[in-house]
């Protein structure tokens, strides 16, 4: 799916701004043909939790209702409309003047519905119903139960089984789109490089609604001069003395790409930005553009104050500013692919990128102890009642249609923290790794994040993995306070997992202490600045005595909400920054190791 651009061809109107907005009382389902009464106003986007001083609205669970008004103008009436939606989170039923246009079910992926039979030029009614619940067929998982209220009404809650605010609503962008009838539906751009010879053959593969007229297209490097040209839907192009998009150096090309009439008139055109990188695992090391690379980062949350889990530009050009201000290169999108805005951000900024569908809470219970019953490895029914599994797959259909084109990303993680270490998970897991393979026309490494129960002895599907993804809190959850033991621990199974896979690249991408800023110990107590550094400095001390560790990113970039607990203080604290971007003292001790490390071995 194309991100939404104006073209010559194409107008894309921006329906952000302030809409109509009602919380549905459970059981009173309402007729989209009838306009909200006594609506209240809410910004697009951002979530609709923390817009609210109604707790009950806050802590929601159930339906909600968008509203507003859409003014079609004359000049546009000949053109496709559609409605396009960064995402909806969770599951959206879209109408048109009270008739129905379509449904999405996912909250972190774009989608486009086709809007002009039911609208026409002048006012239209636009109603969006969202849905935030999460089950146990859902991405994220939720556990899903029922309760009834005094009047007899049905009460859905959800309990989240991860470790993240359920923010939802109109998180991302949403847009009018006019466009032409016979149009460009998608692009696929496969960068074949040789780096010795410095040259590239670039395969432009282009999709159309119809199967009438040509393609064209110029691709221009980035000073904006053309540098080769190519016609047909697979359009292949050579390029001499190509520039390379290096981490935190990036470099693109666009690919103009337009579709012409038979008479050489122009039917629809699209810019698609694109970079050249190799990626490779070889010999238990990260390669882009054939050399050694050094994951420094973290795994980050879309959480913002106020905006929630909304899109927020300025936070996202901040927090890149702040990772490059630290020495660091790279992110994980835990635990859902980020806005597109987001993508198209790092591509731009140099930034590597590990992309993660929402595929969160695979497990029994949110519970770190192997020995409860909910989690034993063995005769475990856990992976045999899983519904997840055509979810799963719709969510890798869609990130990586999404984002197949991005330099900056170079792994797919297929999940967070499944139970790897319960029997079945090798059977539920294989299929979605073929999948992903099938689907990207790169054939980036793929992986899933690894939770610490699964050990080199009880992990069943690390031989799916090309590069292992390791979350492991030692010092924190277990061995908490003490930094010697945990030291030994976790020393020791690193070296297990690179006996078990002597040419597998490992890589943290997870760990982390709670640190309240100002919090201060003499004693060097969890929860303190102080704990908080001498965590980090004995992790690095950990990973520098590892041959094939290839990256750290830590957990997590800045504090982040999440559902009230007894082990969360106003969210999860783990940040390195505050909620507000203020620097813990580890952001000061992490930036002066990040700057010493070089981001090639
Ligand atoms: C890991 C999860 C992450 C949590 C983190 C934590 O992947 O989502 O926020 O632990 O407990 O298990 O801080």
């Amino acid at each position: 799916m194309l991100y939404p651009l104006n073209t010559e061809t194409r107008t894309v109107l921006s329906l952000n701004g302030i809409w109509q907005f009602q919380m549905q009382v459970p059981d009173e389902p309402r007729d989209p043909k009838q306009p909200l009464t006594d609506p209240d106003n809410i910004a697009v986007p951002a979530s609709f939790n923390d817009q609210t001083t109604n707790l009950k609205l806050r802590h929601h669970d159930g339906y909600v209702w968008y509203e507003r008004q859409l003014t079609i103008p004359h000049v546009l009436s000949e053109q496709r409309l559609s409605l396009r939606f960064g995402s909806a989170t969770h599951e959206a039923w879209v109408y048109v003047n009270g008739i129905a246009v379509g449904h999405h079910k996912g909250g972190f992926t774009p989608f486009e519905l086709p809007i002009n039979d039911a609208a026409h030029v002048g006012e239209n009614r636009i109603t969006v119903k969202i849905s935030n619940l999460l089950d146990d067929t859902t991405l994220p998982v939720g556990n899903y139960s029922e309760t009834t209220d005094d009047a007899g009404h049905r009460i859905p809650h959800v309990d989240e089984n991860f470790d993240f605010f359920n923010y939802a609503g109109l998180n991302r962008n949403v847009d009018l789109l006019a466009t032409p009838w016979n149009r460009l539906e998608d692009i696929t751009i496969t960068p074949q490089i040789d780096l010795k010879a410095n040259t590239a053959d670039v395969t432009v593969h282009s999709e159309t609604t119809q199967a009438s007229g040509r393609i064209q297209v110029i691709l221009r490097d980035a000073s904006d001069t053309v540098v080769a040209t190519g016609t047909g839907r697979d359009s292949a192009i050579h390029l001499d003395q190509i520039h390379l998009w290096q981490p935190l150096n990036a470099y693109l090309y666009h690919a103009q790409v337009t579709l012409l009439a038979e008479d050489g008139s122009v039917l629809d055109s699209y810019t698609e930005p694109f970079g050249l990188r190799t990626v490779a695992v070889k010999a238990g090391q990260f390669l882009i553009n054939d050399r050694p690379f050094y994951f420094k980062g973290f795994g980050k949350h879309e959480d913002t104050y106020i905006n929630g889990r909304g899109l927020n530009e300025a936070a996202n050009v901040l927090d890149l500013n702040l990772l490059k201000h630290m020495g660091a290169n790279s992110f994980r999108t835990s635990h859902y692919p980020y806005s597109e805005e987001m993508m198209r951000l790092c591509d731009r900024e140099g930034i590597v990128v590990i992309d993660e569908v929402p595929a969160v809470g695979l497990m029994p219970g949110f519970d770190f102890n192997v020995s409860s019953k909910a989690n034993s490895p063995k005769n475990n029914p856990y992976w045999h009642q899983v519904k997840t599994q055509a979810a799963h797959q719709q969510a890798i259909q869609e990130m990586i249609g999404r984002d197949k084109n991005h330099a900056s990303v170079v792994i797919w993680s297929l999940a967070n923290e499944p139970a790897t270490h319960i029997e079945g998970a090798h059977d539920y897991f294989a299929p979605l790794f073929k999948l992903a393979k099938q689907l990207d026309p790169q054939q980036r490494p793929c992986t899933y994040i690894n939770i610490m129960m699964a050990t080199p002895k009880r992990d069943t599907c690390s031989d799916l993995a090309d590069i292992l993804c390791l979350n492991r809190y030692y010092g924190w959850y277990i061995q908490t306070g003490d930094l010697d033991a945990a030291a030994v621990a976790e020393t020791q199974e690193l070296q297990a997992w690179q006996a078990k896979y002597p040419t597998k690249p490992i890589m943290f991408t997870e760990f982390g202490a709670d640190t309240l800023p100002g919090l201060h110990s003499a004693y060097n107590e969890p929860f303190s600045e102080e704990y908080q550094v001498n965590y980090y400095a004995m992790n690095a001390k950990v990973f520098d005595g590892i041959t094939n560790f290839v990256g750290e990113q830590l957990w997590n970039f800045a504090d982040f909400q999440t559902k009230v607990g007894i082990g969360r203080v106003q969210g999860n604290r783990k940040g390195i920054f505050n909620r507000a971007r203020e620097p813990k003292a580890a952001a000061t001790w992490l930036a002066h190791r990040w700057q010493a490390i070089p981001n090639f071995n």
